[in-house]
């Protein structure tokens, strides 16, 4: 059987995308804010229901450039359970991180151990929307009003995640999209800042764009962030199967639910499934997390343990005071437990079949 991988990015036919490629030819505008560029960032303010929205080359120089952006300095309390990238973004601005615990069932920043997180050095919060599952948004804000914080959204999981009042990516200050091509959508490599006002839009397009606001104008030491007309052509393309793609996913993602439900050693996550784009399919094993990791990884399974180790064990950061043990024991026991098995749109049901049975039949002991 062929390697299954924890994600596979969905393409179409790629005749589809020839007639993109000609028209880069003809323009022969390959980057700097082409007409791919401009078109992407409308549609996608339109898809996602945001108001702006600046395309990245990536979503790490676009969380790099949030901050930035909005001038962040001191210690900013985020997550230890995340890609590395969410830390290494304030690293590159000179701030220091402040870990804080997450929530046992959003797996996101716990709200309620925040505010004693916060000290006269804390400008702001960058919480994660871990797999695309909101963050306690309404009690984040609260806290940051009081506090006079600014919230930069993690939103790198959470293309199209919506919550009561519309689209997930609207809260805080700004939010960070990944589209990487391990993502529900993507341009092969790229990110977008999603920003409420045309202001800031214009202070971000500056920045990923060396700093320049004219030809002769540099206002800041901004960085090359910009998004290539391939990319954005991708990205258009990409666009159309996207609602096909999630609806995928769910099925999917049922599936993995009910043939899963009996296994007493593994919990499912149960965050409500409204506001969910099935990004991911994460599971916790109670007991021996790595010997089911590796039995899958035998049979050609190669599911990830996305997040572990914990962001605030690497070198660079295990010396800061909240990256104590103590101060993080949930994200310490979910980062021992999580396997995120595969989960893509194009996933057949046969294999998903295979890797339920080999979770569940037989060797029950292994994954004890
Ligand atoms: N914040 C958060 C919360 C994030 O999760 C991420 C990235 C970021 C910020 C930063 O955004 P970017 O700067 O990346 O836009 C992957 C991705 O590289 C990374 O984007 C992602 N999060 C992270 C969770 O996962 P790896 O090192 O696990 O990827 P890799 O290469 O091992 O890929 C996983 C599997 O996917 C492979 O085994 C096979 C499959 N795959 C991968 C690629 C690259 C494909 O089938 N095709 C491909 O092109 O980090």
């Amino acid at each position: 059987m062929k390697p299954i991988y924890v994600t596979q990015p969905t393409l179409p036919p790629l005749t589809e995308f020839i007639p993109y490629l000609e028209q880069i030819w003809d323009n022969k505008i390959l980057t700097n804010g082409g007409t791919f560029h401009q078109q992407l960032e409308q549609a996608l303010c339109e898809y996602l229901g945001v108001k702006h929205l600046a395309l990245f080359a990536n979503g790490t120089i676009a969380l790099i450039t949030a901050l930035q952006a909005l001038r962040i300095t001191g210690e900013v309390i985020t997550t230890p359970y995340s890609f590395v990238a969410t830390a290494h973004s304030l690293l590159w601005n000179g701030i220091k991180p402040v870990f804080v615990d997450i929530d046992p069932t959003t797996l996101n920043l716990d709200p309620d151990k925040i505010e004693a997180a916060i000290t006269p050095q804390t400008t702001a919060i960058m919480p994660v929307h871990c797999y695309g599952y909101p963050c306690n948004v309404a009690r984040i804000q609260d806290i940051a009003d009081n506090y006079n914080l600014k919230v930069i959204y993690d939103a790198a999981h959470a293309f199209g995640v919506k919550d009561n009042n519309g689209g997930l990516l609207n809260h805080g200050d700004l939010s960070v999209l990944s589209f990487h091509a391990t993502k529900v959508f993507n341009t092969f490599e790229g990110g977008a800042i999603v920003c409420p006002d045309e202001k800031t839009k214009r202070r971000i397009d500056h920045l990923k764009n060396f700093g320049f606001v004219d030809e002769v104008t540099v206002v800041a030491a901004g960085i090359n962030g910009k998004m290539s007309e391939i990319n954005a052509a991708f990205g258009l393309l990409q666009l159309k199967g996207i609602d096909d793609a999630l609806a995928k996913r769910k099925m999917i993602d049922a599936r993995y639910r009910e043939g899963l439900k009996n296994v007493a050693e593994i919990r499912c996550t149960n965050v409500g499934k409204h506001s969910a784009n099935y990004a991911y399919f994460p599971i916790f094993v109670e007991h021996n997390r790595d010997a089911l990791y590796e039995k899958l990884k035998a049979n050609n399974i190669f599911g990830r343990r996305y997040f572990y180790p914990l962001i605030s064990d690497f070198p660079m950061y295990r010396g800061l005071p909240s990256a104590a043990q103590s101060n993080l024991p949930v994200a310490r026991q979910m980062a021992n437990e999580v396997i995120c098995l595969p989960m893509y749109a194009n996933l057949e049901p046969e294999q998903q079949n295979f890797i339920i049975e080999l979770i569940t039949t037989g060797e029950k002991n292994e994954c004890k």
